[in-house]
């Protein structure tokens, strides 16, 4: 555990993939409801298992659902929307203004933007 997880991260998927056989043996990800792929997704990118996301872990788990999305992006762009983003789920999310993301917290944000790329799509209507 160290902080600069977020230049280590290009192998996600992998670590994904793996983590997600590990927990689940090998699973049929189609045959997962929503509710439990978005369980599975928060409990990977809790890497230190606090139950909690902070800010570094929402950052990687951003970085990993819009990881197509973002590829046109230059690394710069890319983290600076992502901080952006972080920074925007923290301030909206967080209700208890911890500055943590509890599980509740994080499913009430999935309920309220349907998926990370509605805050992508707004943030590029905004810097247009
Ligand atoms: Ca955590
Ligand atoms: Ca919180």
């Amino acid at each position: 555990m160290n902080s600069t997880q977020i230049g280590k991260c290009n192998c996600a998927e992998n670590h994904i993939e793996k983590e997600l056989k590990h927990y689940l043996g090998e699973p049929n990800i189609d045959e997962l409801s929503v509710e439990e792929l978005q369980f599975y997704y928060f409990t990977l990118h809790d890497f230190d298992k606090n139950t909690l996301l902070d800010g570094l872990e929402i950052i990687t788990a951003l970085e990993d659902s819009l990881e197509e999305t973002l590829e046109s992006f230059s690394t710069e762009e890319m983290m600076k929307l992502l901080i952006e983003m972080t920074d925007e789920v923290l301030e909206k999310d967080d209700i208890d203004k911890d500055g943590y993301l509890s599980y509740y917290e994080y499913m009430h944000s999935q309920n309220r933007t349907a998926s990370p790329t509605t805050i992508l799509e707004k943030s590029s209507k905004e810097k247009v």
